[in-house]
């Protein structure tokens, strides 16, 4: 029976490139930036011969055109737990906790994606997956009001549900079944011009927060953006404008570097579109919505705990140099900046991976004779072992509220008390979410204890480099 059943990495792969194409027809600006990107990335990859032969080292070369991530905001715990079953059919696990409240942005958020270093390689695709705090929102009549249109839609098709029930009590899905749900599975991120609330409702909702008229006035958790993965971001974000395409006005994330490391990301603007709203009398009342955009991202290494406490120390250190979060008025000054602060920050392979600040993953390098006793340090003076930067598969919370308060426009910053609950995030899940970290370190673990292997060295060996 189960060697019947189609890989959860295949069923990601298919849905994924389903997503792509949806969006596409959807959002015609995506294509153009699917084509910016696939031409820096050409560009990039032909000026620097030693970035492509890492790539090629690493695989990364191969998933690199394949690569997106997504977004979406779901509105009710009920919501959050089903689709951490329709992400698991594709084998997406809810990886590392988000808070956004801080950022005056009323969700907490999770990224649903593969974990295992294999599983990534055949389909790198990630969703940032965030949940309405209905209750940062003091005017109680409204958070009723919305609580009240969220209880009464069902954002999944009644066959995707079934499906994924199906999924989990036979430990898979066969072929006609694994289509048939990514088919399904695709209608919960669709766009709808038609808004399940009225006019009036709707503008109540938004005057609250633009985002709880995104998250409550629709049918469903319409996908918001779709994001490649280019080599040269600072290159997209100048070629953006070239084409029409109106930019963020900063890259979030760290400063341009030798060795990029993390995220960084931009967007360009999401578009107003028209919506028909529910009329009382029966006719629908013509308006629009602003919700949809695009972005891309760059990615680099992945960061210990400790190189990741230096990252936020530098990066709050720019931040408190410029009034507020960046925006269009402070945008050079604050690049200037992030610069100035990141200057300590080590920008060299061999320096973030002796000072522990970053993952990496282990290879052979083919020469032979390592005495058995050898640590990794050894092994890799005598050439017996090199290391390779472990890409960062996961978000920031700090640039996901740039992203998202870019499309919120710069008025709409509330303050909430600051409350992290990654309990209470997890208890509507039903599911604790993954230590992202741990994950990294299984990876490195791994290719260190596969490459000790192949050259007879112990195990047991002390491998402190
Ligand atoms: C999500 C914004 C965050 C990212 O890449 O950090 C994000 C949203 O707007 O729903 O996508
Ligand atoms: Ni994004």
């Amino acid at each position: 029976m189960s060697q019947n059943f189609v890989n959860p990495d295949q069923i990601r792969a298919w849905f994924s490139r389903a997503m792509s194409d949806m969006y596409k027809s959807e959002v015609p600006l995506y294509d153009t930036l699917l084509d910016l990107v696939a031409q820096v990335n050409a560009k990039t990859l032909a000026g620097q011969p030693e970035l492509a032969a890492q790539l090629a080292r690493t695989g990364e070369i191969e998933r690199l055109d394949i690569e997106r991530h997504g977004a979406i905001r779901v509105g009710t715990a009920e919501e959050l737990a089903n689709m951490r079953r329709v992400f698991a059919v594709m084998g997406m696990q809810p990886v590392g906790y988000y808070d956004l409240s801080p950022a005056g942005v009323p969700v907490h958020s999770t990224a649903f994606r593969a974990t295992h270093e294999a599983a990534l390689q055949a389909s790198p695709f990630r969703v940032f997956t965030s949940l309405l705090r209905l209750e940062l929102i003091d005017d109680v009549a409204l958070r009723e009001k919305a609580a009240r249109i969220l209880a009464a839609r069902q954002i999944f098709t009644d066959r995707a549900l079934e499906l994924a029930a199906r999924f989990e009590t036979q430990g898979g899905l066969n072929d006609a079944d694994a289509r048939e749900f990514v088919a399904e599975a695709l209608h919960t991120f669709r766009w709808h011009s038609e808004a399940t609330v009225s006019l009036d409702d709707y503008r109540e909702l938004h005057g609250q927060h633009r985002l709880i008229a995104d998250v409550v006035a629709f049918k469903g958790p319409h996908i918001n953006h779709l994001t490649p993965r280019t080599l040269d971001i600072d290159e997209a974000q100048a070629e953006m404008p070239r084409r029409g395409v109106s930019a963020k006005a900063v890259i979030e994330g760290p400063p341009p570097r030798k060795c990029p490391i993390l995220l960084r990301q931009t967007s360009f603007k999401a578009l107003e579109e028209p919506v028909w709203f529910a009329g009382t009398d029966g006719n629908a009342a013509v308006g629009s919505h602003t919700a949809r955009f695009g972005e891309i991202e760059q990615r680099g290494v992945a960061l210990t705990r400790k190189g990741r406490a230096l990252y936020d120390q530098l990066l709050d250190l720019a931040r408190s140099r410029i009034s507020g979060a960046p925006n269009e008025g402070n945008a050079a000054a604050y690049m200037q900046n992030l610069q100035e602060c990141f200057a300590t920050f080590p920008d060299d392979y061999a320096q973030l991976h002796d000072q522990g600040l970053a993952y990496f993953r282990y290879f052979l390098t083919g020469k032979q004779g390592a005495e058995s006793d050898s640590d990794l340090r050894a092994l890799i003076e005598q050439g017996y072992i090199r290391f390779e930067p472990l890409v960062y598969e996961d978000f920031l919370p700090v640039s996901a509220a740039g992203i998202f308060q870019s499309n919120l426009g710069d008025k709409a910053q509330a303050e909430y008390a600051q409350n992290a609950s990654q309990a209470a995030f997890e208890q509507a899940l039903g599911a604790p979410v993954q230590d992202e970290l741990a994950l990294y370190q299984d990876t490195q673990d791994r290719s260190l204890a596969a490459c000790l292997q192949a050259l007879g060295v112990q195990a047991g060996t002390p491998v402190a480099a």
